[in-house]
């Protein structure tokens, strides 16, 4: 149901997109202020990667609400996770003069000349959830996020921890296949490398394949078709989110194996659909990534705005489950 509200939310916004000058680069729509948190006068413009996955819905739907209950007015676009898109955002809500841009950058290159042209027009930028690499800092406020080199980290250990079960295949190798998140994008680049330094520590260990996903359902389904096809003997899956995963379970049922079983399968951020099967044993580990931003952005945007000093990166706090703990929580999970 919630889900028929945000499309909704998007095709609503249609009609919005060409009057704001952003025709065919996604969606956009405009929100009253509407709560009572007396901070009314403060228009925010998002720039959003897409709605390609579980995570993304969960953070989308959380920095509107939030920004309801702030009473910030909020401008939303959605990049269908094209960068010219998000550009194309932000330069609009430069030209609408708002007092603060947020975003979630695509990829992590090239921001630099925007981000100029915000700071030119003197508005202040929050990155949300994914990092931009740039060596002048001063183009933006603040980060507010995940660790992701951590968060690789915490699956590679995972892999190692459980190398005994992990050798599906009983024959002194792991292989791991590797679904990749959206090229260039910095959970993408962190959880590879943090999950090549934990596995680096056992020689059996290897990543004997790894493509995009584009943190799609439908890509890591794609993605898993082949490796099944060109692998021989996969022991482990490690998918750079939940839904890349939810897709290789069912290119792995296609095939006749059993997730979870025939092929152990860790992947990260704990949406529901993923905590289900990790509580059906088609996932066997999931590492969590909080897409709950909304809240912390907001009080970060009140206080950009009022010219008072906030710290260059804030970090959300993150678990991990296995089977037994991801039936504990299922049923209060919110996403
Ligand atoms: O893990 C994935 C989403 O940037 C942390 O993007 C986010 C990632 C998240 O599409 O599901």
């Amino acid at each position: 149901m919630e889900e028929t509200v945000f499309k909704k939310l998007i095709t609503v916004s249609a009609g919005v997109v060409l009057a704001s000058g952003l025709a065919a680069c996604g969606s956009s729509s405009d929100s009253g202020s509407g709560g009572s948190g007396g901070s009314g006068d403060i228009t925010m413009g998002f720039a959003q990667v897409g709605a390609e996955s579980g995570w993304r819905t969960a953070n989308t739907k959380s920095i509107q609400a939030s920004a309801k209950d702030a009473g910030i007015k909020l401008k939303f676009s959605d990049a269908q996770q094209k960068q010219e898109n998000q550009i194309k955002a932000i330069r609009s809500y430069i030209q609408q003069k708002v007092d603060v841009i947020a975003f979630s950058p695509v990829v992590e290159t090239g921001w630099d000349t925007v981000l100029q042209e915000a700071k030119r027009a003197k508005i202040p930028v929050i990155l949300t959830d994914r990092a931009v690499d740039s060596s002048d800092k001063s183009l933006y406020k603040t980060f507010l996020g995940s660790d992701f080199v951590l968060e690789g980290n915490k699956a590679g250990q995972w892999v190692v921890d459980n190398a005994a079960t992990n050798d599906v295949n009983k024959d002194g190798k792991i292989n791991v296949v590797e679904i990749q998140g959206t090229t260039g994008a910095a959970p993408a680049i962190d959880r590879k490398k943090g999950f090549e330094d934990k596995i680096s520590a056992d020689p059996k260990i290897k990543v004997v394949a790894s493509q995009t996903g584009d943190f799609t359902r439908d890509g890591g389904k794609k993605v898993m078709e082949a490796f099944l096809k060109s692998q021989k003997d996969i022991d482990v899956v490690f998918a750079h989110n939940d839904d890349e995963g939810l897709g290789a379970i069912e290119a792995i049922e296609a095939a006749g194996l059993k997730p979870g079983t025939d092929i152990k399968i860790v992947t990260i951020d704990a949406v529901k659909d993923g905590m289900t099967a990790l509580s059906e044993g088609k996932i066997n580990y999931i590492v969590e990534c909080n897409p709950l931003l909304g809240p912390q952005l907001m009080d970060l945007a009140k206080k950009v705005v009022a010219g008072e000093d906030v710290p260059a990166r804030v970090e959300t706090k993150e678990g991990e489950f296995d089977q037994e703990q991801a039936k504990a929580v299922l049923a209060d999970r919110q996403y």
